[in-house]
């Protein structure tokens, strides 16, 4: 079916970020966004078809003018769909008990080894039905659509057994299929070693490793596999077990890498070769020199920094070492509940020392490279996919300098008007 093209045009800045969706950007490339003032892109068939100047796209499309849909974009920024490469998305329940009791003075790994924290949203999961965690993930996502995001990653890891781990991947695999939003699930059943397996949790690596992953992997429900190494967690070496055995499996490796504590997790992404490794607050120097060298991408989760009260991971630093940098909400109910990216590209520069240019390029491209999407979305270029956002700021700087606001206008998703003056259509 083919439906009216969508043309917008007169953006006062057009944000394309063309040229890269091959690679991430590095370095000084992070600045690079490929701004076009009095910009018009031409959306057609759920593709980008003409990006220019507003001129440029009424010359090209000339013949075409009167069959258009026509958003004027004056005045505002207009950008690729932001992507969040890093959300537990599929959970029931909520921790707010948590949050009290870490402003009281407890930590987040004592409430875990006392039975809460990720314990606490298993349980919760567990009991949960399908159609409960479908109807609370997807509140979840139409927030993160009015919040300009286009694509998610999405994590299991709160069922800790296969069925319950099933039941999480089949809900954002329905979500996927019914929700604008597109989901790129992840698989990550080591997420803790849960309750029943305390004693011997070499025990649940090898279910993992034996069970788990295989059906995962045969059903196709999830393209990458993560695991939560940490100090109390899944120790370094019990985690290259199990990113190893679900490569062999075809799901590519990520990693919740020196969260908490320094753990040589960003040297282990480094070596095998990880997607991305996230968190990062306590990476050493050298791991971050090592995952420069072996193409690794960070992706940072400030809001999980803030809301635990912990110092954020140094974005600047790996930025100027050379290492890709993506940023991501950690959407979770126990150290990061919101959905809110904008928010997250704020922390960013407030708490990273990364600049406005910088977090515009970490939740767009280098996101999507961030979930091996970065040849259909994250930049404006003809032939990929039509999702773009458009923010009611007259320029990308204000994105960032009128903080914790949210400024996006409308959404297009695959072509289609998502999200108009600010509220769903
Ligand atoms: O539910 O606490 N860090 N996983 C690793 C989380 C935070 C999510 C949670
Ligand atoms: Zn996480």
């Amino acid at each position: 079916m083919s439906t009216k093209p969508l043309w917008i045009r007169h953006a006062s800045q057009l944000v394309t970020l063309a040229g890269s969706s091959r690679e991430p950007l590095t370095g000084k490339r992070m600045e690079q966004l490929s701004i076009i003032e009095d910009g018009s892109v031409w959306l057609e068939d759920g593709l980008i078809r003409h990006v220019g100047t507003d001129q440029e796209v009424a010359t090209a499309c000339r013949e075409r003018m009167q069959d258009a849909d026509i958003i004027d974009a004056s005045g505002k920024v207009v950008t690729p769909g932001l992507v969040d490469p890093h959300t537990h998305l599929v959970f029931a329940g909520s921790r707010e008990d948590e949050f009290d009791l870490r402003l009281k003075g407890a930590t987040y790994m004592e409430i875990m080894n006392r039975g809460g924290g990720i314990h606490a949203t298993t349980s919760a999961t567990r009991q949960a039905s399908h159609e409960t965690l479908y109807r609370e993930s997807k509140k979840r996502l139409d927030q993160f659509l009015l919040h300009g995001v286009t694509t998610v990653e999405a994590k299991s890891g709160y069922g800790l057994s296969l069925e319950n781990e099933l039941k999480q991947l089949e809900v954002a695999a329905e979500l996927n299929k019914s929700h604008p939003i597109d989901i790129v699930s992840t698989f990550m059943g080591a997420h803790a070693v849960p309750q029943d397996y305390k004693e011997d949790p070499d025990r649940f690596v090898d279910y993992v490793i034996d069970v788990m992953i295989p059906e995962v992997a045969q059903r196709k429900l999830a393209e990458f596999n993560d695991v939560f190494c940490e100090r109390g967690v899944f120790t370094p070496e019990q985690s290259r077990r199990i990113l190893e055995a679900g490569r062999k499996h075809g799901l590519l490796p990520k990693i919740h890498a020196d969260e908490i504590e320094p753990y040589e997790g960003a040297e282990l992404a480094a070596e095998i070769g990880a997607v991305s490794a996230d968190h990062l607050l306590r990476a050493s120097d050298k791991g971050i020199a090592m995952m420069a060298e072996s193409g690794v991408i960070a992706v940072l989760l400030p809001g999980t920094a803030f809301f635990l009260m912990a110092e954020s991971a140094n974005g600047r630093k790996m930025i100027d070492a050379g290492v890709p940098v993506a940023l991501s909400t950690d959407c979770n109910p126990g150290s990061s509940p919101t959905v809110s990216l904008p928010l997250i590209m704020n922390l960013g520069c407030l708490k990273m020392g990364m600049t406005p240019a910088e977090v515009l390029v970490a939740t767009t491209i280098n996101a999507a490279h961030a979930i091996r999407r970065g040849h259909e979305v994250g930049s404006i270029e003809v032939n990929k996919k039509a999702d773009i956002t458009i923010f009611d700021v007259p320029n990308y700087m204000q994105l960032q300098y009128r903080y914790g606001v949210n400024h996006t206008d409308t959404v297009i998703k695959a072509g289609v008007k998502v999200v108009e003056g600010g509220r769903l259509v």
